[in-house]
C-alpha cells in the first residue's frame, strides 16, 4: 500500500490526505528532502506543477539552456553510490542532461511513489489550533501536514515584462523560463530576444544559428566570461571520483560552493604585466572561477576596477563593429556585482550578419505591434519574441503559494518591505514551516546543491531533535530573525555585490519589488558554521515547544 492510501481519509466529496511533513517542489532540493524525511520514518508527499521531476531544470528549455558550474560538483553528494556511478558527459551539463540525471535519482532512490506531479500548490494556511498546516491545490484537493517544507526554487517564477501590445502580437512568444517541452523551430524566422542576462547570453548563440534574423533588445550591458564547455576528459572524471571526498569537503568550506582554489593575492598587489597573464590564463580556462583570479574581485572596486577593464577589452577585440562593441561593453556596474555570466560564443555572435543589437536603455521599447516591437527609434518586425527577462527571484516563488502563518497573517504582508527570514530557513509567524534556499541564505550566490543538500540535512536533524523531545511546533524568534536580516545587509555591504543597482539579487529587475539585498553574501563555509552552531546549541533563535502537552496542562 502507498503511503497516499495510508494517509487518504475521503469526508464526503473531498479527498483530505494527511502526512507528516509535505514538500513543495520536486527538484533538486524537493527530491533529497523526500528522500531525507523519508529514511527518518515520516510520512511525506511531494507536490509538483510540473508532469515530471526536474525543477528549474524541467521549466528552463530554452536553445542553449545549460548550467554554469561544472557537472562534476553540480550534483549531489549525499551518496557515493550515485556519485561513483554516474558518468557525466561534458564539462558543463546541459539542460537535458541534468534532467537525465534527476530522473536517475527519482528511480534509483524510488521517490515516485511519494511524488505527487501536475499539481499545483495554491493556499498554504497554518491552523494555530490544530498545530498544523492546511495546504490546498489548483486541482481542489486539501492536504494537512505538521511540517511545510518549500523547496520552490530561486529561480522559478518568470519575470514576464508588461510591455503594452503584447496581447496583439501575431507571431509567437516565450519566457525562457516556461519552454514548450516540443521545442520551437526558429528555422527560417525572424526572431527578437529581449535581455541580456545568463540566459540570454546562453539563448542568443544558439538561436541565431537557427533564425533568419536575430534582433537582440539589450537593456543593460553584460559582462561575460567564456565558459570552454568540452566533453568531459575520462581521466579527469576518474581522478574526480577517487577524490570526490575532499571535493565535497571543499566546496562545503568554500565562499561560494565551487571547489576551485581563490588566488590568494590582491590584484593590486601583483606589477600590471604579472596582473594581465594572470587574467588570460583565467581566461583561457573559462568558467566562473575567473573570479577567482585575485582574492578581492569582488570586494574592492579598485580590484575590480582591472578586472572588469581586462573583460571590456575583450569585448572590443572580439566584436568586429566598433559601435556594437561599445553597445555591448558594461560600464555601469563592476563585473560579478551581478551574477556573471559564462558564455560560448556570445561576443562572436554580433559579428554574424543576421544579428542585430538594440540598445533599448537610449531607445527603449514602447509597444509591441501585431507585426513586432517598436522603440522609440523603429519598428522591428519579427515572428517570434523571446522573453530572456529573468524572474521575480527568491521571494516570487515563495510569494505565489499565498502562505497565511499565525493569526491569519499572509507573507505577502509580512514581506512587504523585503524578505525577512533568520538563517534563510524560517521566518517568525510561520511555525513548522522550513524554505529550502530562502532569502537570506546563500542559495543563488552558490553552486545551488551543496547548499540545498546542507539545508536538507539541517532541516531532517532538526525534526528528528523535536521528535526525539516530543517537540512540535518550531518558530523562529522575531529577535533571531531581525538580528540575522541586518547581519545579511552587513554581509552584503562588505562587497560590492550593492554597487549593481539593476540587479535581480536586490529586486530591481521586477517593477514595484522592493530593493532589499535577499542572499546571503557572508560566504557559504560561515554560513555552514553558523547554521551548526544554531542546532548544536538546541537550535538557539528559534521557539521550540510541545503544542500537545501544552494544551494536556490547559486542559
Ligand atoms: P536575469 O539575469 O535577470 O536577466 C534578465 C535580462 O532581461 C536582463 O538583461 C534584464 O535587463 C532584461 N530585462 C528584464 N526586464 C526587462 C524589460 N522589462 N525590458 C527589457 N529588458 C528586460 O535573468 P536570466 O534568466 O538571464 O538569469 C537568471 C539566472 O538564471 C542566472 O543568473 C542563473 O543563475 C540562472 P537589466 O539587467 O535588468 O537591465
Amino acid at each position: 500500500m502507498s503511503s497516499l492510501q495510508q494517509n487518504t481519509r475521503e469526508t464526503g466529496a473531498e479527498s483530505v490526505r494527511e502526512f507528516d511533513a509535505i514538500v513543495v517542489g520536486a527538484g533538486f532540493a524537493g527530491l533529497y528532502q523526500l528522500l531525507s524525511l523519508r529514511e527518518l520514518g515520516l510520512s511525506a508527499r511531494v507536490l509538483e506543477a510540473g508532469d515530471g521531476v526536474g525543477g528549474t531544470w524541467y521549466w528552463n528549455r530554452y536553445p542553449g539552456a545549460r548550467c554554469d558550474s561544472e557537472s562534476y560538483y553540480y550534483s549531489y553528494s549525499f551518496s557515493d553510490e550515485l556519485q561513483q556511478e554516474w558518468e557525466w558527459t561534458e564539462r558543463y551539463p546541459e539542460q537535458p542532461e541534468i534532467m537525465r540525471y534527476l530522473n536517475y535519482v527519482a528511480d534509483k532512490f524510488d521517490l515516485r511513489p511519494d511524488i505527487q506531479l501536475e499539481t499545483r500548490v495554491t493556499e498554504a494556511r497554518f491552523d494555530e489550533d490544530a498545530n498544523r498546516w492546511e495546504i490546498r491545490t489548483e486541482g481542489g484537493e486539501r492536504f494537512f501536514t505538521q511540517f511545510l517544507i518549500t523547496a520552490v526554487g530561486c529561480l522559478s517564477a518568470a519575470n514576464v515584462p508588461d510591455i503594452k501590445g503584447l496581447e496583439s502580437f501575431e507571431g509567437d512568444w516565450h519566457h525562457t523560463g516556461g519552454w514548450p517541452h516540443e521545442g520551437v523551430d526558429f528555422t527560417g524566422k525572424r526572431v527578437g530576444v529581449v535581455g541580456t542576462g545568463s540566459t540570454g547570453i546562453q539563448a542568443i548563440p544558439a538561436i541565431a544559428e537557427q533564425a533568419a534574423h536575430l534582433t537582440v533588445f539589450q537593456r543593460t550591458a553584460n559582462y561575460s566570461v567564456p565558459a570552454r564547455n568540452a566533453p568531459m576528459d575520462p581521466e579527469f572524471q576518474e581522478e574526480v571520483k577517487e577524490n570526490y571526498g575532499e571535493i565535497r569537503r571543499k566546496q562545503r568550506e568554500s565562499i561560494n560552493g565551487h571547489p576551485f582554489d581563490i588566488n590568494e593575492q590582491s590584484a593590486l598587489e601583483v606589477p600590471e604585466e604579472e596582473r594581465q597573464a594572470t587574467y588570460e590564463a583565467a581566461w583561457e580556462t573559462g568558467g566562473l572561477q575567473f573570479r577567482a583570479a585575485f582574492s578581492d574581485l569582488v570586494v574592492n572596486k579598485e580590484a575590480n576596477d582591472t578586472a572588469s577593464e581586462f573583460i571590456r577589452d575583450k569585448i572590443r577585440d572580439t566584436v568586429e563593429d566598433p559601435e556594437t562593441a561599445e553597445k555591448l561593453t558594461p560600464y555601469d556596474h563592476p563585473f560579478a556585482s551581478k551574477r556573471p555570466p559564462i558564455d560560448t560564443g556570445y561576443f562572436e555572435t554580433f559579428n554574424r550578419d543576421n544579428v542585430t543589437l538594440v540598445d533599448i536603455k537610449s531607445s527603449p521599447i514602447e509597444e509591441i505591434t501585431p507585426k513586432g516591437i517598436r522603440t522609440t527609434d523603429a519598428e522591428y518586425e519579427l515572428d517570434s519574441i523571446v522573453f530572456a527577462t529573468g524572474f521575480d527571484a527568491l521571494t516570487g516563488p515563495l510569494l505565489n503559494l499565498n502562505i497565511r502563518g499565525k493569526g491569519g497573517l499572509s507573507l505577502k504582508e509580512k514581506w512587504s518591505d523585503g524578505p525577512r527570514m533568520y538563517l534563510g530557513l524560517q521566518t517568525a509567524g510561520f511555525p513548522n514551516m522550513f524554505t529550502i534556499t530562502g532569502p537570506g541564505s546563500p542559495s543563488v550566490l552558490t553552486n545551488m546543491p551543496t547548499n540545498i543538500e546542507q539545508h536538507v540535512e539541517w532541516i531532517s536533524d532538526c525534526i528528528q531533535y523535536m521528535r526525539e523531545r516530543g517537540l512540535d511546533h518550531i518558530e523562529a524568534t522575531v529577535d533571531a530573525e531581525e538580528a540575522w536580516v541586518e547581519h545579511v545587509n552587513e554581509a552584503a555591504d562588505r562587497t560590492l555585490l550593492p554597487l549593481a543597482k539593476s540587479s535581480w539579487y536586490l529586486g530591481a529587475n521586477v517593477p514595484g519589488k522592493p530593493r532589499v539585498f535577499m542572499p546571503y553574501a557572508g560566504g557559504l563555509g560561515t554560513y555552514i558554521q553558523k547554521c551548526d552552531h544554531a542546532a548544536a546549541k538546541g537550535y538557539e533563535g528559534f521557539d521550540l515547544t510541545s503544542r500537545a502537552v501544552a494544551a494536556e496542562r490547559q486542559g
